[in-house]
This record gives structure tokens, C-alpha cells and sequence, in this order.
């Protein structure tokens, strides 16, 4: 897969594609990483890339030419003649999930386009940008972040980029639920015990147990999850075990 980068701060993404999982792929060449600085596309002696907004107010915005011009060149260089989805990070975006990660990862490109300053003329957004897409409720400085955590998830879904132990059919959200508790050693840590289920050995007890805990755990942090969807009898039967255990 190939992703575009569209950014002022393209040495940013090195927190990204230096260490852990995401580092590996794309060492390994799962995933390549295109960035285009629109300072490359200016033109004036100063390379300005920021631009004051019509009707004044305080803030810059990006300056236009060279946004569009690096946009253009991503497009060529990560699709060619072919078809890409351009993506714009932006508080006024639709809230990123697992699904839209998932719908992404799935492309033979995409690229994301990162703000900086008070964001970009709507004439950009509407002609340049496909879709809109924000990490949620809350300021940061510029999407670059954002794109790193998108583009993080978007890599974990790779084939090849994660190890058998860590698979990407087991992260969190793709079965609608959080994750049960997970105890590591000293099996007595400060007075408070392992649950004993986990030193059985009984292997079917053990997962029966998960599955309560990951619906319980689910109930009490993000009802919200428990609501969009329907739960099977057995589910069901758990959930209310999960409470009774509890009192
Ligand atoms: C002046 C009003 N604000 C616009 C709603 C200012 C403003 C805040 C933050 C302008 C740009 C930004 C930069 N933010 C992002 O680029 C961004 C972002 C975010 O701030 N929150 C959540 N998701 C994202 S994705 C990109």
C-alpha cells in the first residue's frame, strides 16, 4: 500500500516509521510512505506556505498554490493515472473508527492531508479533498498527529505487519467489545491475587471467563457498545453472571 503525506513537518512522521510495528513494515516494504511538502511548491523567495484569510480575522490559513500543487504531485506519485481517496485532517471532521480504518486499509492508496495554521480555503476542501476526517472533540495543533495515529492503524491492518501472537482480528473494537483484565507475574502483588480461573489450566474455563469479563468490563466502561449490538443468549447469560459476581 501506498500513502501520501501531505505536510509542512514531514520530520514529524519519523516518530512513525522508526520504531516498533509501523517501523518494520515499512522497512520491510508493506507499506511506503510518500511525503509531499507543499513548501517545495512555492514559488517566492521566502517559500511562504501561510496566507492571510479574506474578511481578516486572526490566524493564517495555508496558502493555496502550493497546497494544491503538492496534493496534485501525492496523487501522481501514489496513484499515477489511477484513482486515490485525498483525506482531509480537521476538527470539523467526520470521528475516525475501527470501520473507517478497516474501509482504508483495504485501499492500494489513500492520502492524507494535514493542516497547519487555522486549516485551508474551501475551495481546496471542495475540489482537492474526498472526505473530511477528525480523531474527535478535542484541539491539537495540526493533523499531523492525527495522521500518525490513522496511518498506525492503518499499518496493523497490513498482512504480514503483525506477528501471529499479536493478530489484528484480536485488537480491541473489531468484535464490538473491550478487552478483558490481563495479569502478568508475581502471581501476589501487594496482598492482591490472580484470579485462580487463570492458574487452572482448564482452557475452556479460562475463555468462558474472558468472554464474561471483556461484556462486563464492555457494560460498565461503554454501554454505548453494549447498545449497538444484540447480544446471544449466551452473552446474555454471562453479562448477568458478571453482575452477581460482582456483589
Ligand atoms: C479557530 C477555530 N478552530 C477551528 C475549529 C481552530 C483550529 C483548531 C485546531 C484550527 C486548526 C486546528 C488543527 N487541528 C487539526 O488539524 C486536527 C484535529 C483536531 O484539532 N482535533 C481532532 N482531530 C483533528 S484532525 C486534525
Amino acid at each position: 500500500m501506498k500513502i501520501g503525506l501531505i505536510t509542512l513537518l514531514p520530520e514529524m512522521f519519523a516518530a512513525l516509521t522508526d520504531f516498533g510495528v509501523c517501523g518494520r513494515a515499512i522497512r520491510e516494504g508493506l507499506v511506503e510512505l510518500v511525503s509531499v511538502n507543499p513548501r517545495d511548491f512555492a514559488t517566492d523567495k521566502h517559500r511562504t506556505v501561510d496566507d492571510k484569510p479574506f474578511g481578516g480575522g486572526p490566524g493564517m490559513l495555508m496558502k493555496t498554490e502550493p497546497l494544491v500543487a503538492a496534493i496534485r504531485e501525492a496523487k501522481r506519485s501514489v496513484a499515477g493515472d489511477g484513482e486515490t481517496k485525498v483525506v482531509y485532517l480537521s476538527p470539523q471532521g467526520r470521528r475516525v473508527d475501527q470501520e473507517s480504518i478497516v474501509e482504508a486499509a483495504s485501499n492500494e492508496s489513500i492520502i492524507f492531508v494535514c493542516g497547519r495554521y487555522q486549516g485551508i480555503d474551501q475551495r481546496v476542501l471542495e475540489t482537492e479533498i474526498d472526505e473530511e476526517w477528525s480523531l474527535g472533540d478535542f484541539v491539537i495543533s495540526g493533523g499531523e498527529f492525527a495522521a500518525m495515529a490513522i496511518v498506525d492503524a492503518i499499518i496493523r491492518r497490513q498482512s504480514g505487519a503483525l506477528g501471529d501472537h499479536e493478530s489484528a482480528l484480536q485488537d480491541s473494537f473489531e468484535a464490538g467489545l473491550l478487552h478483558c483484565p490481563e495479569y502478568t507475574r508475581p502471581q501476589t502483588f501487594e496482598g492482591r491475587e490472580v484470579p485462580s480461573v487463570l492458574l487452572s489450566g482448564d482452557h475452556a474455563a479460562i475463555a468462558r471467563w474472558r468472554r464474561k469479563q471483556a461484556l462486563g468490563v464492555t457494560q460498565q466502561k461503554r454501554p454505548d457498545l453494549i447498545a449497538a449490538q444484540t447480544l446471544s443468549a449466551e452473552q446474555q447469560a454471562l453479562l448477568a453472571e458478571y453482575a452477581s459476581d460482582k456483589e
